[in-house]
C-alpha cells in the first residue's frame, strides 16, 4: 500500500522571519510541539513524515504532501494562512491547530479543511485515521477530560539535532491555575494542570541521556504537590534545569528548597509590572512588587537566575515607567530582564476588555508579537509605548547596567556574559527582528493602514521619552 505522506510545520514566526532568529540559530532550542505531534502519529498507519521548522529552513512550495498540519501560534497566523491557501490550492488537505487556532477556531476554519481545538493527544490520531477513511471532519475539539499519563515521549528526532543549541526539552505539565487576563494558557487549557506522571517525565529524562533540561511548562509549580513530587524525583538525576514559575515560588521555602536541590539553575518569571494597581488589574495580584527584592535574593541565594518579564503599556503606566523599570532591574539585580509590551492576544479576557473600550488598533495578527503596540494605551500614545520599550531594553543592556547586574549574577560568569551580550545585541537590533513595518517581509503596506494610521499621527510626540537620551548614553 502507498504510504501516506504527511508534512508538520512550524511557520516563520516574528521572532523568526530571519534566519537565525535573535541570536542567530545555534542559540535556540528545539521546539517540542512537532516532536509531539510525530510521536501522536498511528503507529497502524505507514506514513512518511517530513517535519519542517521555518525558523530554520525553508518551506519548500512543491513540498509533496498528501496531509499538511501546521502549528499557530497568533504572530504566525497571517504566514499559516498563506502557506495553507498556497498548498490548498495544490489540493493538499491542510490542518491548522496550536494556541492561536484554539483562541480563534471559527477565524481559523476558512482558512483549514480542517482545524484541531486544544491539545493534540487524543484528537490528532483520530483526525489522520478519519482521512485515511476519507471520513475527515472539519473541526476536532479536545475534551477537558484530557489524561496526558500514557502519552507517547515527544520524537525529537523529527528535527536535526545541528539547528539548536540543545534538545533536552521536556515538557511534564500543560496549563495553569492562575487566571491572569493577558494570559492565553486559561483561554486555551483552562484552570486545570493537566499533568504527566512524574515517573514519565523522569523517563523521558533518562531515555535521552539528559544532563540539562528545560522545562516549557507555563507554570512548573501551579500544582504545589506535583512540583513537590517533581523536584524530588529528579533530584538524583543530578541534572541543571531551567523552566517557568511563579514568584509564589518564592514564598513558599521548602518547595523552593527542593526546587534547588532537584538541579534548578534558571527561572523564567513574569514580574510584569512594578505597579499593584496594575497588577490587580490584570488578575495577577498574587505578584507584589515590594517582594520583588526578596525574591531575587531568594533566588540567588540558592544559584538559580532569574529572567524577570515586564510588560510595558497597561492601564497605570505613564512615560516614567520604562525608566524607573529599567533602573529597577539594575537595582534588583535581575540577571536577565526582559521587556515586552502588553499584547492582548485574541481570546484573552485583556482582548475582549480593550475590545469593548475601542481601544484596539489592528487585527493584523503579525503585530501580536509583544513588541508592537496593539492596542492604544491609557496614558502615552502607541508610538511613544513602543519606543518606551525599546529604551528599557537599551538601559538594562547598556555596559554600566550589565556590568552592575552581572556582578552579581547567580549565573556562571561565563553563561552570564554570554546571555547578556546576546539581549545586548537584541536591544539595540529590535528593529531588525521585528520587521512586520519593513516592505522586504511585508510589500502590501496599505494591509497595515488601520495601525500605520494611529502610529505615524503619534510619531509626533516621540522626544517626550526621557530615557532614550539616558540609554544612548551610557552605550
Ligand atoms: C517554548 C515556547 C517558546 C519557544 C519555542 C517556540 C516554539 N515554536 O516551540 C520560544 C522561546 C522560542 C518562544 C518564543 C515566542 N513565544 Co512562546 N511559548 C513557548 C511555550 C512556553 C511552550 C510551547 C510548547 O512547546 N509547548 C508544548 C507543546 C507540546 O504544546 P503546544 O505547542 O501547545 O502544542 C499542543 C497543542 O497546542 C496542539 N497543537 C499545536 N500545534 C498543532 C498543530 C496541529 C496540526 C495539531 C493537530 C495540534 C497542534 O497539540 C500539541 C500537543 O497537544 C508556550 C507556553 C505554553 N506552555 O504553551 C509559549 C507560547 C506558545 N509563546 C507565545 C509567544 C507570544 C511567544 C513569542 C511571540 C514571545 C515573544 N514576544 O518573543 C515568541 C514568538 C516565537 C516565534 N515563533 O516567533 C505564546 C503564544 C500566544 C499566542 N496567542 O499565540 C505562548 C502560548 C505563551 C503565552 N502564555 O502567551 N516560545
Amino acid at each position: 500500500m502507498k504510504k501516506l505522506k504527511i508534512a508538520l510545520i512550524s511557520p516563520k514566526g516574528p521572532l523568526y522571519r530571519k534566519k537565525g532568529g535573535i541570536f542567530g540559530r545555534s542559540l535556540r532550542y528545539k521546539p517540542l510541539t512537532l516532536p509531539t505531534l510525530a510521536a501522536l502519529l498511528p503507529s497502524e498507519i505507514d506514513i512518511k513524515l517530513t517535519c519542517i521548522d521555518e525558523g530554520i529552513e525553508d518551506v519548500d512550495p512543491n513540498l509533496d504532501a498528501d496531509l499538511i498540519g501546521m502549528t499557530v501560534i497568533t504572530g504566525c497566523a497571517p504566514r499559516s494562512y498563506e502557506l495553507a491557501a498556497m498548498f490548498r490550492r495544490r489540493n493538499i488537505t491542510v490542518v491548522l491547530g496550536g494556541p492561536h487556532i484554539t483562541l480563534v477556531p471559527d477565524e481559523a476554519q476558512s482558512h483549514a479543511d480542517a482545524i484541531v481545538v486544544g491539545s493534540a493527544e487524543e484528537e490528532w490520531p483520530r483526525l489522520v485515521r478519519d482521512f485515511v477513511q476519507g471520513k475527515l471532519l472539519s473541526r476536532y475539539v479536545q475534551s477537558p477530560n484530557l489524561d496526558l499519563a500514557g502519552s507517547p515521549r515527544p520524537d525529537r528526532s523529527v528535527l536535526p539535532r545541528r539547528a539548536y543549541l540543545t534538545d533536552d526539552v521536556f515538557e511534564a505539565t500543560r496549563g495553569c491555575v492562575h487566571d491572569c487576563d493577558f494570559c492565553v494558557v486559561p483561554a486555551t487549557s483552562g484552570r486545570r494542570p493537566f499533568q504527566r506522571p512524574v515517573g514519565e517525565v523522569f523517563d523521558d529524562i533518562i531515555s535521552h541521556g539528559s544532563k540539562t533540561a528545560i522545562f516549557v511548562d507555563p507554570n512548573l509549580i501551579a500544582d504545589r504537590t506535583y512540583a513537590m513530587s517533581l523536584f524530588k524525583a529528579i533530584t538524583p538525576l543530578k541534572i541543571q534545569w531551567y523552566g517557568l514559575a511563579t514568584t509564589l515560588l518564592c514564598q513558599d521555602i521548602p518547595l523552593l528548597d527542593a526546587c534547588a536541590a532537584s538541579g534548578c539553575r534558571g527561572l523564567l518569571m513574569g514580574f510584569e509590572s512594578l505597579s499593584s494597581k496594575n497588577l490587580d488589574q490584570s488578575r495577577k495580584g498574587f505578584n507584589r512588587p515590594e517582594e520583588y527584592e526578596t525574591v531575587v535574593g531568594r533566588l540567588h541565594d540558592r544559584r538559580i537566575a532569574l529572567q524577570a518579564c515586564f510588560v510595558f503599556g497597561m492601564d497605570e503606566d505613564d512615560l516614567g515607567i520604562f525608566e524607573r523599570t529599567a533602573k529597577t532591574v539594575i537595582d534588583l539585580k535581575i540577571d536577565l530582564p526582559r521587556f515586552s509590551i502588553a499584547t492582548p492576544f485574541p481570546g484573552t479576557a485583556l482582548f475582549a476588555r480593550l475590545e469593548r473600550e475601542g481601544r484596539i488598533l489592528t487585527r493584523n495578527w503579525e503585530f501580536y508579537d509583544g513588541q508592537h503596540a496593539v492596542f492604544r494605551p491609557k496614558n502615552m500614545s502607541p508610538r511613544e509605548l513602543e519606543l518606551g520599550t525599546e529604551s528599557a531594553w537599551k538601559h538594562a543592556y547598556s555596559l554600566r547596567g550589565m556590568a552592575r547586574r552581572m556582578w552579581h549574577s547567580a549565573a556562571s560568569w561565563h553563561v552570564a556574559l554570554v546571555t547578556n551580550l546576546g539581549y545586548r545585541h537584541y536591544a539595540h537590533n529590535l528593529k531588525r527582528f521585528y520587521t512586520c513595518d519593513l516592505p522586504a517581509f511585508t510589500p502590501n503596506w496599505s494591509r497595515f493602514d488601520d495601525r500605520s494610521s494611529v502610529i505615524a499621527s503619534s510619531e509626533l510626540v516621540q522626544p517626550s521619552i526621557r530615557i532614550s537620551s539616558t540609554a544612548g548614553s551610557s552605550r
